[in-house]
């Protein structure tokens, strides 16, 4: 009987396919109701000399079941490891997968370069709706409907009402109707326009414009801010020109002029032999915009600013066509 059980038990230890079959087999035999404990429960029926002898036995074949089983635990673990191992292996000599490293569009580069000179100015940066109130676009900033200023500002009509935002500046009053002074914020963002596509023409672009309000602040303020702001874009070296200029929003307005950072004011191809490349428009906000926000401007004034992003940009890196910012051409934009 023993005999038989250790014969079909290492039978089936030698064909046990893997660890889960060979711990059945120890179960089968080896467990509390396994064959070998029941032989050594029906012992009771023996008699006193045939007791000692089978019990030997037993022990005998139960160590001879464990040791195999011991055995073939370690084969199968062997087995098992040596297949993770072949199926883990690696060719270090392969050669690796280069990682792409993106990077910033160049629009991108330069705005942030330019938030950066603001914000360490003490400016923060306000954001705003891209689909506009007619009021926040045009009322709001003296350019009520039927103002010739609205021709040169045509948009994308949503209804009567609505609109798509031609500049950022309804972004600075909104900040003036929630906030009071003083206010000092940059407002970057995209801008819609109704212009036929062309090298210097695009229905998106973006602005950066600039609000500042506070009691006492004059002129002097503006050109200090924009002076500091062109020194620090492009160089100590560079100077900044006021011209007398008209926005309805502003009262006195001017255009801005930077030396041309090519040539340093000589005249050259870039800035077509003027030395002065115009960069910026600005001026003290109008009287009629503070009060419309609900700012008293007996009490305080403020100046505004604005650029075009792609100007800026486009200057910056000596490109004629708007367009290839916005076709997305990876062999134009890898060059920044
Ligand atoms: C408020 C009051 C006044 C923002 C200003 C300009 C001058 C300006 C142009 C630059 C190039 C637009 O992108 S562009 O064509 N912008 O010349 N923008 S002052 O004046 C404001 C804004 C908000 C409440």
């Amino acid at each position: 009987m023993l005999e038989k059980i250790k014969s079909e038990a290492s039978a089936a230890i030698e064909v046990a396919a893997d660890l889960k079959a060979l711990d059945d087999i120890r179960v089968k035999y080896l467990g509390k109701k396994g064959e070998i404990t029941a032989v050594l429960r029906g012992m009771g029926a023996l008699s006193a000399e045939e007791r000692p002898i089978v019990g030997a036995l037993a022990n005998t074949v139960r160590e001879e079941i464990e040791a195999l089983i011991t055995g073939k635990n370690e084969a199968l673990a062997a087995k098992a490891m040596e297949e993770k191992m072949a199926s883990e292996k690696i060719d270090v000599t392969i050669s690796s997968k280069r990682a792409v490293q993106g990077k910033l569009h160049p629009l991108s580069q330069v705005l942030s370069e330019i938030k950066d000179i603001f914000i360490g100015m003490g400016f923060s940066i306000a954001d705003g709706p891209d689909v506009e109130l007619d009021y926040y676009n045009f009322e709001a900033l003296n350019i009520p409907k039927n103002h010739p200023a609205r021709d040169t500002q045509d948009t994308f009509y949503i209804n009567d009402n609505v609109v798509l935002r031609t500049q950022t500046s309804p972004v600075q009053v909104r900040v003036m109707e929630k906030q009071k002074p003083p206010i000092r914020v940059i407002a970057p963002g995209r801008v819609y326009r109704s212009d036929a596509v062309d090298a210097t023409h695009s229905p998106l672009f973006h602005q950066i414009e600039g609000l500042v309000v506070d009691k006492g602040i004059t002129m002097g303020d503006l050109k200090g801010t924009l002076e500091t702001f062109v020194k620090a874009l492009y160089g100590e070296d560079a100077k900044v020109r006021f011209r007398p200029h008209h926005f309805p929003f502003t009262e006195p307005s001017a255009e801005v002029d930077v030396s041309c950072f090519v040539c340093g004011g000589e005249g050259c191809r870039v800035c077509k032999g003027e030395g002065w490349i115009e960069i910026l428009g600005a001026g003290m906000v109008h009287p009629k915009v503070l009060s419309g926000c609900g700012i008293d401007p007996e009490e305080y004034s403020g100046f505004a600013f604005g650029l075009g992003l792609e100007r800026v940009a486009m200057r910056r890196y000596d490109i004629d066509d708007l367009r290839l910012f916005f076709e997305n051409d990876l062999k134009f934009l890898k060059q920044f």
